[in-house]
């Protein structure tokens, strides 16, 4: 076996990723700590400052309720996220974020991120939940507070570039984790009383639109690659929504975000005919009733209508920026000096939608000479991701909060501690706990502070650590460290290191999962349609990649976490086949269509469909939860 160092790390709360729900939970966790001497641990594979989804920063902050306004109330967010979610949401936990969500935007403000304010000083809206931000540091500011917070107070310790693997378990609570260095030959043993996971979605489970030259280019981070997803999956937890993949309409091609557009611009798209599909295409809505009725019309079937119009060969889709622009200066035009000047504001504010978090979009603007006044960009549906923070849903089915629940949900939604897993000890925030879609960045940081103070509450009342067996820890190591030994053994037996009939590159392993996936999934090839007898074939396939994944190789660490990465990602991705078949419906048009089962069925498919893996069978049980409202009005 390859020679590297144990490290082992005893402490109270392990916290996994260094993102947005991580910085929150750091932030929370070290005041607890304080209050009650515990210590804190925090894992990034990446460098804090600019890890994860807002490493490029973002423009807008997508979840703000404005309580202290009365601009709106919790229960109106959650109709909002139910409704946009196809009815199918946890209320709860919901409901939870959206309360606590407001003092943490405060909170980033008094950190010194820069919110836009009116001439009144109340906050811009990009819509109603959305604030405009310049937020080119927004993931600088967000670290700092949780580095500040862990560190100068000297109850927490912040390990980066330290790729975490799997769960450590004691019977059925988690003990910690297992990792290695992605710099030095270190492999890392985390023994915790309690282990709260935030290493975000999962991006390149299927094959992306950018491929060849453009690989790597997407919309959410390539980095996350599913880690949250394959942790709690192999602790045996309970997982919820794996079939709800997002697919965001984007700029092709460079993946620039839409939401500015339509909501501060308010921008119209049209087909290359000069139709507006939100338009033409409304009484579509109706098939997809009472979802379809409600404003504003739910995500997937944005995409859906407009997918409708590709497929009838009316494509491209324009976003007509020049259009937008053009009609807002127009309040201007009778004073060619104002109206210059509206414009260059427009512009620049234009540019800096993309500058601030989606560089390659104002890249590709400048390379092709676009610009966004003068002539619309083409924007497309993107390939599926899992990301249960934004309008997706995958995740852990966690417990919510015991105040919120009524008779009836408390018995079903409710075991103990808030935001844990079905798994002792093990609390999730952001988008690696499902069901509660919406929280964007604010909300999963909100949710990580939550997590952590629950998880603290779990260590005060379990205050030991869990067994670890030392075997058991040693058969990991080796499981982990595989690739290198493989590559070793092999590597002389070729003249290329890429190509060799004993082992396969994490490249090309990422290639074959990507290819089933699109294939036989639903992918972009496919036009997100898939069904019965295609799901099968997948799984099939996908079982002998399972087996294949133990020759992978990697010639150093950078290429041993892009092993890891690849495992993850095809784990999410089996969880998926599996809940797609389970669900028998197409409730999601737009994220993705069983054609064998075209309609949405209310009667037997209102509910959530969950799934958990059986490590110790190596089995999968798929099952379904109901949906309870927890506001009167529900439904
Ligand atoms: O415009 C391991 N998001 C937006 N949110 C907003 O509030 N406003 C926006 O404007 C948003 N838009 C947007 C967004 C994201 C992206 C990429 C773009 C545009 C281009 C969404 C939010 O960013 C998102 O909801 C949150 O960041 C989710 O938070 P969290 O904590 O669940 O995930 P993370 O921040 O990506 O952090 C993950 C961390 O895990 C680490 N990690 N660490 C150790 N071991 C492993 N194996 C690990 N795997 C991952 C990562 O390094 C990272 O630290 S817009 O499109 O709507
Ligand atoms: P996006 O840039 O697409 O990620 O969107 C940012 C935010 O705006 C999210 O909260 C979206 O749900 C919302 N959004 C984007 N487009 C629309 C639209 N056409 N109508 C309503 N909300 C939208």
């Amino acid at each position: 076996m390859a020679n590297f160092e144990t490290v082992v790390v005893e402490t109270d709360l392990l916290i996994l990723g260094g993102g947005m729900a991580a910085c929150g939970a750091a932030v929370e966790a070290a005041y607890w700590a304080k209050q009650n001497g515990l210590k804190v641990t925090l894992v990034d594979k990446a460098a804090v400052d600019r890890s994860g989804a807002v490493a490029m920063g973002l423009s807008a902050i997508n979840q703000y309720v404005g309580l202290r306004d009365g601009a709106n109330t919790v229960q109106d967010y959650v109709n909002y996220v139910r409704n946009d979610l196809m009815g199918i949401t946890r209320e709860d936990l919901v409901a939870n974020i959206a309360r606590h969500v407001d003092s943490t935007v405060h909170l980033f403000e008094k950190w010194g991120l820069p919110i836009w304010t009116d001439e009144n000083g109340a906050y811009v809206h990009e819509g109603r939940w959305q604030l405009m931000i310049n937020g080119e540091s927004y993931k600088v500011v967000v670290a700092e507070a949780a580095k500040n917070a862990l560190l100068a107070s000297g109850v927490g310790e912040i390990f980066e570039r330290v790729f975490i693997v799997g769960p450590l378990m004691d019977g059925d609570r988690c003990a910690g984790a297992v990792g290695f260095s992605v710099r030095e030959n270190k492999f890392y043993t985390f023994r915790a009383k309690a282990t709260l996971v935030a290493m975000g979605g999962a991006v390149h489970v299927f094959k992306p639109r950018s491929s060849g030259e453009g690989m790597g280019r997407a919309w959410y981070p390539p980095w996350n690659s599913g880690s949250s997803a394959y942790f709690t999956i192999q602790a045996g937890a309970e997982m919820t929504c794996q079939e709800v993949r997002f697919i965001p309409v984007r700029f092709k091609d460079a993946y620039g975000p839409v939401g500015a557009w339509f909501l501060l611009f308010k921008s119209r798209a049209t087909n290359s005919q000069g139709g507006d599909y939100m338009v033409e295409r409304r009484p579509e809505l109706e098939n997809w009733a009472p979802y379809g009725r409600v404003k504003p019309v739910p995500a997937n079937l944005r995409n859906y209508l407009g997918m409708l119009d590709i497929m009838a060969g009316k494509g491209p889709i324009y976003m007509r920026t020049e259009e937008a622009l053009g009609k807002i200066a127009d309040a201007y035009k009778d004073d060619e000096k104002a109206y210059k000047k509206k414009m260059r504001e427009l512009e620049s504010e234009a540019w800096e939608d993309f500058l601030d978090m989606t560089i390659s979009q104002a890249i590709l603007w400048a390379a092709t000479n676009l610009q966004p006044e003068e002539r619309s960009s083409e924007i497309a549906a993107a390939e599926p991701y899992f990301i249960g923070s934004h309008s997706g849903a995958s995740g852990a089915w966690v417990s919510g909060p015991e105040d919120l629940q009524t008779p009836e949900t408390k018995a079903e939604y409710f075991w103990g501690y808030g935001h844990m897993a079905t798994v002792k000890g093990l609390f999730c925030a952001g988008d690696a706990s499902g069901a509660s879609s919406h929280k964007f960045s604010s909300g999963s940081h909100a949710e990580g502070r939550i997590a952590a103070k629950e998880a603290v509450k779990f260590i005060l009342d379990h205050n030991t650590l869990p067994k670890t067996d030392a075997a058991a820890i040693e058969a990991l190591k080796a499981q982990i460290l595989k690739p290198l030994d493989v590559y070793e053994q092999h590597k002389a037996g070729t003249t290329d290191p890429e190509i060799n009939p004993n082992y396969m590159k994490p490249r090309m392993f990422m290639f074959r999962l990507q290819k089933i996936m699109d294939e036989y999934a639903g992918g972009i090839t496919a036009q997100f349609t898939t069904n019965e007898a295609l799901l099968k074939r997948g799984l099939e396939l996908l079982a002998f990649l399972k087996e294949d994944s133990e020759n992978l190789a990697a010639a150093d660490l950078h290429e041993l976490m892009r092993c890891w990465e690849n495992m993850h990602r095809m784990w999410q991705a089996e969880a998926h086949v599996r809940t797609v078949l389970f669900r028998e419906e197409t409730r999601w048009p737009g994220y993705y269509f069983r054609a064998d089962k075209p309609k949405m069925d209310e009667e037997k498919w209102h509910v959530f469909a969950n799934c958990k893996y059986d490590p110790e069978a190596g089995s999968w049980e798929m099952l379904t939860r109901p949906i309870l409202h927890v506001f009167p009005q529900g439904g």
